[in-house]
């Protein structure tokens, strides 16, 4: 497997064993019906309790059975996942960074009680309602409210996108608070079979589609006010979970570009046209040499935000160059991987193609490529382009 630089002697004995349960899980488990499950538009559900099971949902959290492993472990989880479909990577970034973590961070202690525990399991299913659909880049024009009624809140409006959801018991509904001043962003727990919560599957994707993907309604749909996350208030809230999530798709991507690659390698070696490998040919080579020094670079960058965010020194922005770079990088090699496996490259029997087009999806979620470059100029120059 590519490792040119030797990345492998930077992780520790329990990161590599952690990472190769997960490699020989999705071997066994996932990978021979992977390609089915891309076609049919399906989501192997029966692997969510197994994933539970390996401790695969934020298993970087510490206490409350979460088993604290390192940022660099977790990011290795990540590009296993990746390796085999960036829906699997989704299910488990939704799942962990942007449910469980809320949660853990700004949740009460009765919710993590009652919450923590299922969802780390994989008995409960959980979602992360941000984007509406006149809301995606900027998600904090939303007009999805939550009002005081009773001992408890209403909310009403739509989200758009939210991975998950067909298949979620409970959603993360960020909304508007108009019984505070300046209405600012809180998040919301709502049981999915909660009155007034309606969840519509989105069809005909064609990028992402082992990955559930959902709209959410919600028309008076009252919580208990117990369902209201007390510690947070204001767009910081989803913002930092995002910046959770943002982190595991910096490794993600560099799991699907480097699966892309190793089956062009080998690909190439044994395919023969004109008397010989096409892999012997100087302009097979070049794609070779060029998609494993952008792989290997994307590794290099992916391992360092691991290194910052284990001393506690990790800024959002970093993240959205890792984010930005990764996944830009993932989507171009993936297509070169793509094209040198000729016709039988547009095929579900190679899964370069599956990963670009997964790509597509990884490119425009968790802020877009734009988004990301703004938010570095913003960092570099002192200006916002968003104001
Ligand atoms: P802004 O005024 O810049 O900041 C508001 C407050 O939030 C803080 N903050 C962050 N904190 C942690 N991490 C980050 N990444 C943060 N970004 C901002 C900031 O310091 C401030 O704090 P405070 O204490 O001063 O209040 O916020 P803004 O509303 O102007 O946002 C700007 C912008 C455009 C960067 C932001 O809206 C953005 O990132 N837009 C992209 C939207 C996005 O990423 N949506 C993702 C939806 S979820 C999703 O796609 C899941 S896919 C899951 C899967 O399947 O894997
Ligand atoms: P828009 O914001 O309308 O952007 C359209 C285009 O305009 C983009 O190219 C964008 O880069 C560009 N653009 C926007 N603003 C600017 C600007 N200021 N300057 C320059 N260019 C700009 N959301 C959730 O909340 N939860 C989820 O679980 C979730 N899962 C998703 C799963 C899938 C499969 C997909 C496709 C999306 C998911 N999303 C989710 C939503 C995702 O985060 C949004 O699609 C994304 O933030 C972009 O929003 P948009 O689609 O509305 O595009």
């Amino acid at each position: 497997m590519l490792d040119y630089l030797d990345i492998e002697s930077e992780f520790t004995a329990e990161e590599r064993q952690f990472r190769d349960t997960v490699r020989d899980f999705l071997d066994e488990r996932v990978r021979p019906n992977i390609a089915d499950h891309y076609e049919a538009g399906t989501f192997p559900t029966e692997i969510i309790t197994e994933m539970g099971d390996l401790n695969l949902y934020a298993p970087n959290l510490d206490g409350r059975g979460f088993p604290g492993v390192s940022e660099t472990a977790y990011g290795l989880l990540m590009q296993e996942l990746e390796a085999c479909d960036s829906g699997l990577r989704s299910m488990a970034s939704v799942q962990g960074a942007l449910v469980i973590y809320p949660i853990d961070t700004y949740g009460s202690a009765e919710q993590k009680d009652r919450l923590l525990s299922d969802l780390a399991s994989g008995e409960t299913v959980g979602c992360f309602a941000l984007t509406e659909p006149d809301h995606g880049s900027n998600p904090s024009g939303m007009t999805t409210t939550a009002e005081v009624d009773g001992d408890g809140y209403v909310l009403n409006g739509r989200k758009r996108w939210v991975t998950n959801s067909p298949i979620a018991d409970i959603a993360l509904i960020w909304a508007r608070d108009r019984s505070e001043p300046d209405d600012p962003v809180r998040g919301f727990l709502v049981e999915t079979d909660r009155e007034g919560v309606e969840v519509e599957e989105i069809d005909g994707k064609l990028s992402l589609r082992v990955s559930p993907s959902g709209a959410i309604a919600l028309d008076d749909a009252w919580v208990p006010a117990e369902n209201r996350l007390p510690g947070v208030s204001g767009m910081k809230g989803p913002l930092s979970c995002l910046t959770q999530a943002r982190f595991g798709i910096v490794w993600g991507a560099v799991g699907a570009a480097r699966d892309a690659f190793e089956v062009a390698r080998e690909y190439a070696t044994d395919r023969e046209q004109f008397g010989k490998p096409i892999a012997g040919f100087q302009l097979q080579q070049e794609k070779l040499a060029e998609m494993a020094t952008q792989i290997t670079l994307g590794q290099l960058l992916a391992v360092r935000l691991a290194r910052l965010k284990e001393r506690g020194e990790l800024r959002p922005q970093q993240v959205s160059m890792g984010k930005r770079n990764n996944v830009r990088m993932a989507r171009e090699q993936t297509r070169v991987a793509r094209e040198m496996l000729g016709g039988n490259g547009i095929t579900t029997a190679y899964s370069p193609m599956r990963h670009l087009a997964n790509m597509e999806t990884v490119y425009t979620y968790e802020g877009t490529h734009d988004i990301h470059s703004l938010i570095l100029g913003e960092d570099l120059t002192g200006l916002s382009a968003f104001e």
